[in-house]
């Protein structure tokens, strides 16, 4: 049977700070995705480094988390038939140069400021998605949504 997969998108501060970006990023996530639950929070860099700790150790580990702790970040839990993917293209590249070349309208190409400010995240996976979305959203309850998946194919 067909189910609606779960993604997490998160707006990184920088975009969060330009209502241009944020209105227009706002936009896309309304029309292509159910939106399922979303929050504005702050990290300090305890919890940015968790949320990254699979990069730990890469060159632009320390940039990340403490830009990710430098302002709110907004998280959407997103869902569609194909949420992880098309998010991700949407985003575009993680480097916004290639984005800017190669796909100009990808999120990234346009509102992209550098590797580290480059827009937004995305998960990888499904099960990176549900890591991710326990991360943020200890209470949100996948049987719910199961359900609801289910019901919206019937
Ligand atoms: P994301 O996790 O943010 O959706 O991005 P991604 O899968 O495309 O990239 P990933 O390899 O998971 O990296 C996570 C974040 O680390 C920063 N990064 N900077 N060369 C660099 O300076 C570099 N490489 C990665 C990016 O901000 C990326 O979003
Ligand atoms: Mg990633």
């Amino acid at each position: 049977m067909q189910k609606l997969q779960l993604t997490l998108a998160i707006i990184k501060p920088h975009a969060v700070k330009n209502p241009v970006a944020l209105s227009y990023i706002r936009q896309v996530i309304k029309n292509k995705f159910i939106v399922v639950k979303t929050k504005r929070v702050s990290l300090d860099k305890e919890a940015a480094s968790n949320f990254y700790k699979e990069h730990m150790g890469k060159f632009f580990y320390n940039r990340l988390v403490t830009f990710m702790a430098s302002g709110c970040i907004d998280l959407h839990i997103m869902g569609h038939a194909n949420a992880v993917e098309l998010w991700r293209k949407l985003l575009g590249p993680t480097s916004v140069y290639k984005g800017q070349f190669q796909e100009p309208y990808c999120l990234r190409g346009m509102f992209g400021i550098s590797d580290t400010r480059n827009v937004a995240h995305g998960s990888d996976s499904s099960t990176s998605a549900e890591r991710e979305i326990k991360f943020f959203f200890p209470d949100f309850s996948f049987y719910e949504w199961h359900e609801f998946s289910e019901e919206y194919y019937r």
